[in-house]
């Protein structure tokens, strides 16, 4: 095959994907807690989404600090090879609750089961060893509110904010322009609780008044993902079992580091479990899978009381209070297209369509061969570590992908980067080896 009919092929397989133009452009915000768990599992379904287009991801603190989420979340990033997505630092303490504050709160009230960063030993600023291994990539420049602001208005009308978290984030970027929310295309969150015994959850508890701000705001919509239906879900063996098949290099993290119940024999309440952020990931990706919602006015106590934090609720026939947003509340779901969906992403690359069609016998000959779209590559060339896997970027083959990916608009360098990874993923072959074709010999 000549160079020109390989590149022609190139171009072809780069065509077939979702256009950048028709994506859901994405900011995902996040309190990642890693490795693994409900907090980066959401992320990598955005990231692993051919619907969304992630334009960035900001972290703030809550379940753990901000600057040790921001490095568990490189990495995760790093395993799934989406290292040209950036990831901005954002908040490091709500704006006005504080760990004092919530201490004097249980000499009052009781004891608050659950306070993320605030129960771990180490402070704001200190960084741990990560089990997944140390990220080799750092952070975009700026800071996860100014890009906010940025984004929104670079693509007015066309931004889904997404948030997994705290709202912190959120809200300084409302504080830094008033407007954002009417430019935004759409505001949905995983937080609140309707229910007497989700009432007080720990994204909206964590920092109060950064969730009254942002719900209050003048969205053109928000949807809010309370616990209540969260809690239907479980990140199950079963579902583990169905990724870890895939053998990629995604499929091999979530395989060893998915959290396990702390309590086994309890099935009602698995916290570690529940997929509180991958539910509300997939309804912005699919919301078809939210089979019933409901309107309803939805704030947050911001008052010193035994009620500071928890989710305030009000059926729109009930009371109309003011300044209060009719929000649409996730009710129910479909849990069998729900775990489908997420298995899908989670092991896109082993079960794509062409992945599958690869005739195993190829598996472990030299030489070359001719992979489904006909492009010929030789394989196997490397037997790659998949801790390596996702930072190893052949810069002949980006030089060779460049040069026949055209720029889209600002979204060139990234739509380039796309094609490298997209390539890759053509050619890991599902037996967990990750291999994958050197193209250089796509080069005239
Ligand atoms: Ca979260």
């Amino acid at each position: 095959m000549t160079a020109i009919a390989r590149a022609l092929a190139l171009v072809t397989l780069l065509a077939g994907e979702v256009s950048a133009q028709s994506k859901l452009k994405m900011i995902v915000d996040q309190d990642a807690r890693g490795p693994c768990t409900t907090d980066i599992q959401s992320i990598l379904m955005f990231v692993q989404s051919p619907r969304a287009e992630v334009l960035g991801v900001t972290i703030v603190s809550g379940d753990l600090w901000m600057e040790q989420e921001l490095r568990h979340t490189l990495r995760a990033l790093e395993i799934a090879g989406r290292t040209d997505i950036p990831v901005y630092r954002g908040a490091v303490h709500p704006l006005v609750h504080t760990q004092d504050e919530a201490k004097r709160w249980e000499t009052l009230y009781g004891k608050q089961p659950y306070q993320g960063a605030w129960d771990g030993e180490a402070g704001p600023y200190e960084t741990l060893p990560l089990r997944e291994g140390e990220p080799t990539i750092g952070p975009a420049e700026g800071h996860a509110a100014n890009f906010i602001v940025d984004v929104v208005n670079r693509f007015p009308g066309e931004v889904t904010i997404w948030g997994g978290g705290p709202l912190t984030n959120i809200a300084l970027a409302i504080a830094l322009d008033p407007e954002l929310p009417r430019k935004a295309k759409e505001l949905v969150v995983m937080g609140g609780g309707i229910a007497a015994r989700y009432r007080r959850e720990f994204n909206w508890w964590f920092d109060p008044e950064a969730a009254r701000i942002v719900l209050r705001a003048p969205w053109k919509r928000i949807s809010v993902t309370p616990a209540d239906v969260s809690t239907k879900t479980r990140h199950s063996d079963e579902i583990v079992a169905r990724i870890a098949r895939a053998g990629t290099p995604l499929a091999r993290y979530i395989e060893e580091f998915h959290a396990v119940p702390r309590d086994p024999s309890n099935a009602d309440w698995v916290p570690e479990i529940f997929m509180w952020d991958e539910l509300s990931a997939a309804s912005v990706l699919d919301p078809s899978l939210i089979t019933e919602t409901r309107e309803m006015y939805i704030d947050v106590d911001i008052d010193r009381g035994i009620q500071y934090g928890y989710t305030l609720a009000w059926e729109p026939d009930q009371h109309e209070p003011p300044g209060v947003a009719k929000v649409n509340v996730h009710v129910d779901v479909d849990l069998a297209r729900f775990y489908d969906l997420y298995v899908e992403l989670m092991t896109r690359v082993a079960l794509r369509h062409d992945a599958d069609d690869l005739d195993e016998s190829h598996l472990g000959q030299r030489g070359p061969q001719l992979s489904p779209m006909g492009v010929e590559v030789e394989t196997p060339q490397l037997d790659l570590d998949p801790e390596g896997f996702s930072t190893l970027l052949l810069q002949e083959e980006l030089d060779c992908v460049a040069r026949f990916v055209p720029r889209h608009g600002v979204g060139g360098t990234r739509r380039r980067a796309v094609g490298v990874r997209e390539l890759r993923s053509r050619f890991l072959l599902p037996d967990g080896s990750a291999r994958w074709a050197k193209l250089s010999s796509m080069r005239e």
